[in-house]
């Protein structure tokens, strides 16, 4: 069996050429859609080429539930809603598709409008890493004319907050990039510090980038509000069930490529925020409480709990 998208979407997410939960999630679900509409084998085939697609692209990054959500909503409906011909089964493959990616850009939309309501003249906001509904909440604040700065870190190994920062930037936003460490540093100037997020538990805890509890951390100290753009549509299932969100581990050369011999180096590219630190996550729902997370979720997505 011979996959023609698939693969080269799923080593595109895994070189972060596509990054951000956000970004990931709409080119996995899009990827597996096509591979689907492409395939031209018989019907026993097209379960084949949905579960080792799927694998593939899942294990593109550990830890990414939005897309892991997606794919799976792709299945659950094609078993459902059972085409029985070639021609319906492209159809509904296209009609599953669009109803996520509505999901996802309706979600991320809806999420970036209330972050930017958020922001008020002459705040000074800080960032970590590159978020797409980060940046799209600053560009949109900016737009409705509202003047503010932006303090972002570079984020290393990989830098996205170059990222960041050139969106800004180049959206005309007043915009200070700063090393990671310097985070605390900079605290008491911030009037609250905003980041998106890979991951959403049952016990309101929040995955994201390497550094963000750190950045946490900091605020909470500084008693700096600390909020969380992120669509319900990451929640992790499994944690109701006690398990842990596995964090990926990213190959080494990215920290230090010619390393000296006998040197150990970790890593990880995500950390575990608890809930204590942050005021609020901004979701679909508005900004709710991390702790009632598991309640959004049955009025929003129940199907996430299957
Ligand atoms: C990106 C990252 C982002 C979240 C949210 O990490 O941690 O904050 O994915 O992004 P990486 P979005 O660069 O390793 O993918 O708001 O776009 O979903």
């Amino acid at each position: 069996m011979i996959l023609k998208t698939v693969p080269g979407v799923s080593g595109r997410i895994k070189r972060l050429e596509i990054q951000g939960a956000t970004n990931i999630a709409i080119s996995a679900v899009k990827a597996l859609s096509q591979e689907l509409r492409d395939f031209e084998g018989s019907k026993e085939e097209v379960d084949h080429v949905l579960i080792e697609a799927t694998r593939m692209l899942v294990e593109s990054r550990a830890t990414e539930p939005m897309m892991r959500n997606g794919l799976k909503y792709i299945r659950s409906h094609l078993t459902a809603e059972a085409p029985s011909s070639r021609d319906s089964f492209k159809e509904v493959v296209t009609q599953i598709e669009e109803r996520i990616l509505e999901m996802y850009q309706g979600g991320r939309q809806r999420i970036m409008e209330i972050g930017a309501k958020r922001i008020r003249d002459g705040d000074i906001i800080l960032t970590h890493c590159h978020s797409s509904a980060v940046t799209g909440s600053l560009m949109l604040a900016h737009e409705m004319g509202k003047k503010f700065k932006v303090i972002n870190t570079e984020t290393r190994p990989k830098y996205q907050g170059r990222i960041t920062s050139r969106e800004l930037v180049e959206a005309g936003i007043d915009t200070t990039i700063i090393v990671d460490s310097a985070a605390s540093h900079y605290m008491k100037e911030v009037d609250f510090v905003i980041v998106g997020c890979d991951a959403l538990t049952s016990e309101g805890n929040i995955i994201n980038k390497i550094g963000t509890s750190q950045v946490a951390l900091a605020a909470y100290e500084a008693r700096i509000p600390f909020y969380v753009l992120g669509t319900l549509l990451k929640f992790e299932p499994i944690t109701i069930h006690g398990h842990y969100e596995a964090i990926e581990e990213r190959n080494t050369d990215e920290i230090w490529a010619d390393s000296p011999e006998g040197l150990n180096i970790r890593n990880p590219a995500f950390d575990v925020t608890r809930r204590d630190y942050v005021s609020g996550l901004i979701s679909e729902e508005g900004i709710i409480s991390p702790h009632s997370i598991l309640e959004a979720i049955h009025r929003h997505y129940p199907w996430l709990l299957d």
